[in-house]
């Protein structure tokens, strides 16, 4: 199967430059082109961000070196390297584009063959970081989310929670009786019980913003930004529907002859007042005892 090619964003206000590098580049590369530096910005913020961006720096309106900065003060855009493409070619200008957080930067009139050297170098680091970045966020039996990302998304949730003063929802999950289960079916069965669970879990359909996460061991768990009590309770009613679903055979669980689910929720809102993230968390621990304590196969708040 031919590999998926890295796109390109060539960006520069006279359209001959960028059939230029278009020609040169785009054998190896989906190339995308923009005229200014607005519409640049709004293709690096797009669903489908460029791998790397080929920025001139004198435009009118919105010049190069405002386009990086911008791009660099940006979470979603900080990662796509740029390389300048410029006539302005004192040591000064250089440094300042460098300054800025551009990866690297390149003289006109170029060399086509170096330009395609530095592309594919820059390319070739960022399709490598991408996969680094992706395996940090990934758990590896699974492939869904990890502890990890969890943590880092419940601080950023919690922060953007408490400023809009939006509610906050958390759903902490775990599976009912799993110790027999790898007990009488075997470790190999347990994390074949493990991955079904996971993909069902992050299958009911959910909004962009929530994660589905593996918590550890065979707990989830779920944030929901923006969902209050109420919304907190459907969704956990799906999960619990959806692995209900599954039928995986249980016959040492007390619950069900099936694998079942308990699921814990709490919500931070205007009204509950929770000092911090960890004050959720725990609330939503000791409603998932809660529902352990109740029988399990159940969700409790
Ligand atoms: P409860 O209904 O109260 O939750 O009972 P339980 O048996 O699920 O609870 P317990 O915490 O005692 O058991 C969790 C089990 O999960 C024990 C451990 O062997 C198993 N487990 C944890 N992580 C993994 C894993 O990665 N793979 C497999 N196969 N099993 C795991
Ligand atoms: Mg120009
Ligand atoms: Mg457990
Ligand atoms: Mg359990």
């Amino acid at each position: 199967m031919p590999e998926k090619k890295p796109t390109v964003l060539i960006v520069d206000d006279q359209p001959s430059n960028i059939a230029l590098l278009a020609a040169l580049l785009k054998g190896d590369y989906r190339i995308l082109t923009a005229t200014s530096g607005h519409k640049a910005l709004e293709l690096a913020e797009s669903k489908h961000p460029p791998d790397l961006i080929l920025l001139d720096v004198i435009m009118p309106g919105m010049d190069g070196h405002e386009v990086c900065r911008r791009l660099k003060n940006q979470e979603s855009t900080r990662g796509i390297p740029v390389i300048f493409v410029t006539g302005m070619n004192d040591d000064k200008d250089e440094e300042h584009g460098l300054n800025l957080g551009a990866a690297d930067y390149i003289s006109k009139p170029f060399n086509p063959a170096i330009v395609r050297a530095r592309v594919r170098n820059q390319v070739n680091l960022k399709l490598r970081t991408d996969t680094l970045e992706q395996i940090s966020w990934e758990d590896a039996l699974t492939g869904i989310p990890n502890r990890r990302r969890f943590d880092q998304k419940l601080t950023e949730e919690w922060a953007r929670a408490t400023r809009h003063g939006q509610p906050l929802s958390l759903l902490m999950i775990d599976i009912d009786q799993f110790k027999p289960f790898n007990d009488h079916y075997g470790h190999g069965a347990g994390d074949e019980c493990l991955r079904r669970v996971a993909q069902a879990l992050v299958r009911v359909p959910n909004r962009p913003t929530d994660l589905v996460a593996r918590y550890g061991g065979e707990e989830f768990a779920v944030i929901l930004p923006d969902a209050d009590a109420t919304g907190a309770r459907e969704f956990a009613l799906r999960l619990l529907d959806a692995v209900r679903a599954l039928k995986l055979k249980h016959a040492y669980s007390e619950v069900a002859p099936h694998v079942t689910l308990s699921i814990g929720g709490a919500t931070q809102a205007t009204a509950s007042r929770m000092p911090d993230a960890d004050a959720l968390k725990k609330t939503a621990d000791d409603a998932l005892y809660h529902a352990k304590t109740s029988g399990r196969n159940q969700y409790s708040a």
